[in-house]
């Protein structure tokens, strides 16, 4: 870190105002304004603006709580949700964004009769879009869920900003339109995701494009080592019971089925652009081994740390540097032992299903995305039983036409009509 800042320092003859070790310590850094840099931490003007959509949820709140902790280098542009009008009204009134929008009209409402003095409010689904392009912040977490997640990333790409891409949906329906807008606005993709900041990291420094493959590590589940007739007849509440991670309601369903797996080696693609085939699910119960990367002379590089998904939202926010963290530190006496080891697909289709749907492409990857957002909102009103998710999954992907190289219009209209075919199929099973 101090070499890279001397680094700077050392081309910028007329600059006058090197940080001391104590003050880069600290986190002061110089910015480039006007002609010379400048050494800025005082007035604020060099703390990160970050905008953060889905901030009511299980990564919004942690990044929040990143946020929180590390109140020199950051300040919330914007703060998004979806309809939890007390949480996010007690997230107004702490953080002060600059706007704050809820995307449902009718919690708008609600949150409309409070007072924010210095926050400008603004409600509906259009203006939680806007919200994603809002102002001077350079970085948006895009922690909403499933593919209502595409349009504001969209938005936010065409703005320039940063995206610290939590909404793996997002890439998974549509990671060819989205990585080319990317290349186009020349904007940055940072993972959030556990397993892809992990593979983030292990590619830092590395400059020689040498992958060989992709080791994407999963929990396996609530259910991992269960057979078929074992998955039956579980229930919502142990499909819920992760037992290592702590998230959302859908990912959580999506996590017991191995379907978000599936989704995470489709972002993991559009990520790294790798081969479907190079890219390789490995069981790992403990979650402590958060993914590898295997290069092409043998040498695998892992990224290791205790469960806790402050970790990646906090190096997506800081990179490229690391600052301190609060997390629990690994202890390998207590650890002991780390297992590994093959996912079950027959039993899991799910994650069969992703690898299937990525390697046709095209809109493949959108029904699946849509039939499976579907088949885990039924799955959790009780009307479906859990493997029958893998049913409307299956159902919509052999019964719909692929289309090469889609639109984002086409995209929108094939989720709206596997939206509409996997409900009438889901009547059906009932
Ligand atoms: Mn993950």
């Amino acid at each position: 870190m101090v070499e890279h800042y001397l680094g700077v320092v050392g081309v910028v003859r007329s600059n006058r105002v090197v940080p001391t070790i104590n003050e880069i310590n600290k986190g002061c850094r110089l910015v480039f304004r006007q002609s010379f840099w400048i050494k800025d931490k005082i007035s604020g003007d060099t703390m990160k603006k970050i905008s953060i959509l889905g901030s009511t949820g299980s990564i919004g709140t942690q990044t929040l709580d990143v946020v929180r902790k590390l109140p020199d280098e950051f300040k919330i542009c914007v703060l998004a949700a979806n309809s939890n009008v007390e949480l996010f009204s007690k997230q107004v009134e702490e953080f002060q964004p600059e706007l704050a929008v809820l995307a449902d009209e009718d919690a708008f409402k609600k949150f409309q009769s409070k007072n924010f003095s210095r926050t400008k409010i603004a409600g509906g689904r259009q203006a939680f879009i806007d919200a994603a392009g809002y102002g001077d912040a350079e970085i948006v977490v895009t922690s909403m869920s499933g593919f209502a997640g595409l349009e504001p990333t969209i938005n936010a790409i065409e703005h320039r900003k940063t995206i610290a891409l939590a909404n793996k949906e997002t890439l998974v329906a549509a990671g060819e339109l989205v990585t080319n807008l990317a290349k186009k606005f020349n904007v940055k993709i940072l993972p959030v995701d556990s397993e892809h900041g992990a593979i983030f990291q292990c590619l830092q420094g590395d400059k020689s494009n040498a992958i060989e493959k992709i080791l994407l590590t999963a929990s396996g589940g609530p259910f991992r080592g269960k057979k078929f007739d074992e998955l039956q007849n579980v229930t919502v509440n142990e499909v819920l019971a992760h037992p290592t991670w702590n998230m959302g309601k859908k990912i959580t369903v999506d996590s017991a089925s191995l379907v978000n797996k599936g989704l995470e080696v489709i972002e993991a693609r559009w990520l790294y652009g790798v081969d479907y085939d190079k890219i390789q699910v490995v069981v790992h119960p403990q979650s402590i081994v958060h993914s590898m990367v295997e290069f092409v002379d043998g040498s695998i590089i892992a990224q290791l740390a205790a469960p806790d998904m402050r970790l990646p939202i906090q190096y997506a926010l800081t990179f490229p540097r690391r600052l301190p963290s609060p997390i629990k530190r690994l202890n390998f006496w207590d650890v002991k032992q780390l297992t590994f080891d093959e996912p079950d697909l027959k039993t899991f289709r799910g994650l069969k299903s992703a690898y299937d749907a990525g390697k046709i492409g095209g809109t493949m990857p959108c029904i699946l995305n849509a039939a499976n957002e579907v088949a885990v909102n039924a799955f959790l009103r009780g009307e479906i039983k859990f493997l029958q998710i893998y049913d409307v999954i299956e159902d919509a992907m052999t019964r719909r036409e692929v289309i090469k190289n889609p639109t984002l219009e086409i995209l929108t209209a094939e989720d709206s009509a596997v939206r509409i075919m996997s409900k009438k199929f889901i009547k059906k099973l009932q």
